[in-house]
């Protein structure tokens, strides 16, 4: 292949200021997720002074709250966690919907990268495989998008 110019960013949160807005719901699947997400920022360079997390009731009212933080333009960017389990009625569509509709909506209108580490899931059990063991921890695979698309971001 011939060299291509290629922006790539590198995984280095130093001096890095972040929110990470945590739902309650779902607490002890989220609090994995918000564990996972600190030490994924901490562990590329992250000060926990830079960190800020910011609990919330609910997926739903992850959005408004994004919004917020985003729009006092302390953050460099936001990690969003939370976990969507199915249950017996369409409660489960309507609030996993509204949640990543409104949090893309925040990291476009805003210009700011927003790490999309809410869990929707079928059941339990795909959650807790999700939140620290077998299919690793989708807080930090959040945190690390974040941070590779703000870095990607400040060369453009
Ligand atoms: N919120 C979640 O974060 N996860 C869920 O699984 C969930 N379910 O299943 O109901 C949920 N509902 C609460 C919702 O986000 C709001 O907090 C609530 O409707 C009040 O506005």
């Amino acid at each position: 292949m011939p060299h291509v110019k290629t922006v790539e960013g590198q995984l280095d949160a130093h001096g890095l200021k972040v929110a990470i807005v945590a739902s309650r719901f779902n607490d002890f699947i989220v609090d994995k997720l918000v564990g996972g997400a600190v030490d994924a920022l901490t562990r590329h360079g992250a000060s926990p002074d830079d960190l800020t997390i910011v609990k919330i009731p609910g997926a739903f009212e992850m959005p408004l709250v994004a919004k917020k933080l985003a729009a006092t333009g302390k953050y460099d960017g936001i990690v969003c966690v939370g976990a969507v389990i199915r249950g017996a009625t369409p409660h489960f569509d309507y609030v996993a919907g509204e949640c990543a509709k409104g949090l893309a909506l925040v990291s476009l209108e805003f210009g700011i990268p927003l790490g999309f580490g809410v869990l929707t899931t079928e059941n339990l059990e795909q959650a807790i495989e999700r939140a620290g063991s077998k299919s690793g921890n989708k807080g930090v695979d959040a945190a690390m998008a974040m941070l590779e698309t703000a870095r990607v971001c400040a060369q453009i």
